[in-house]
């Protein structure tokens, strides 16, 4: 399957919400009928885009449709696709890998995709011929180091891990001692899931982030908070928590096959202002992709 027909199953959910919406709203379009604004509001709210969000982008779209003179179907859907586009472009969606090691730091509350992120990653940056090291890093549970392994097995890559109950950031802290002794490419670090309201654990946060500033102090640090997407806009507010403990560069949205609320895609980057990296669209190692804002406007407009 071609990338953009993945990325149109996997919103197939939001597709169906909103996409035969906007069709009706593109094949009603004159100059004068303003009432096709009030549907797409109304859809992109549905769909978890958030109210603010919301506004500016028909605002966006009034103001260019004007200002280009559109006319017909086919001007209107290429303005509304270059729109969308933009409000979500915001910053370098690619993983900035440039040092050797590099380090990938993942977090996010309990259950949305960490560590199935990673081991999607670990594969994905395998294959590109990097030397891969995970680091287990959620010492909260037995269990969460034996479901990295497997991953780290499927994607023929090293593990470092340590007892249940041991202290993250000496984990972190061998795991980079062994890839600088393994010349690995990247250290991935998975996270035990925690709420934002927990300070305790967002000290030991901003810990395993203090590890890793005073190892590899030049190096390439990749924050990613993963999101899942099915839980809307209460997601937005984890994240503002997130960013001022462990400093974020970008974000890993999941669970997008599970969802008609993709439209939270534009609520993050117009309230964060952080870029989305990747969209999870299902638990298999190939249903992670890099976030591409044009091909995710055309996908939800096809
Ligand atoms: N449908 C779907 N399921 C996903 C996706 N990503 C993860 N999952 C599923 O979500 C569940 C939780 O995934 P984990 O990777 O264990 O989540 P986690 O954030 O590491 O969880 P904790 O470590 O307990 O905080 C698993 O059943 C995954 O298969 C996705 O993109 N789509
Ligand atoms: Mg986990």
């Amino acid at each position: 399957m071609g990338f953009f027909e993945k990325m149109k199953q996997g919103l197939s959910r939001t597709r169906s919400q909103m996409t035969a919406t906007i069709n009706t709203m593109i094949a009603d379009f004159t100059e004068e009928n303003e009432e096709i604004y009030d549907e797409l509001e109304e859809v992109m709210i549905l769909s978890d885009a958030g109210v603010e969000t919301t506004e500016r982008i028909i605002q966006n779209l009034h103001d260019e449709v004007r200002a280009r003179g559109c006319r017909g179907q086919a001007q209107l859907r290429g303005t509304l696709i270059e729109i969308l586009a933009d409000a979500i472009d915001v910053g370098d969606s690619s993983l900035r890998l440039d040092t050797v090691p590099s380090v990938i730091l993942v977090v996010g509350v309990n259950g949305v995709g960490k560590t199935t992120t990673i081991g999607k990653l670990a594969s994905w940056l395998t294959a590109e011929g990097k030397k891969v090291l995970l680091c287990a890093g959620d010492t909260f549970r037995a269990a969460a180091a034996e479901q990295l392994t497997v991953w780290a097995d499927r994607a023929g890559c090293d593990i470092v891990r340590h007892e249940e109950g041991s202290d993250p950031a000496a984990v972190v802290f061998d795991s980079i001692a062994a890839a600088k002794a393994r010349h690995a490419d990247v250290v991935i670090v998975d996270t035990a899931g925690r709420l934002h309201n927990k300070q305790n654990l967002m000290n030991e946060l901003n810990k395993i982030r203090r590890v890793i500033d005073r190892e590899l102090p030049e190096a390439s640090v990749e924050c990613l908070m993963v999101l899942d997407a099915t839980t809307g806009q209460n997601g937005l507010i984890q994240a503002k928590v997130f960013t001022e403990s462990a400093g974020l560069t970008g974000i890993v949205l999941t669970k997008l096959d599970g969802t008609a609320k993709g439209g939270i895609v534009f609520a993050i980057t117009d309230q964060l202002g952080l870029p989305v990296k990747f969209i999870g669209v299902g638990e298999g190692v190939d249903d992670l992709m890099p976030f591409d804002a044009r091909g995710f406007a055309e996908a939800l407009l096809a």
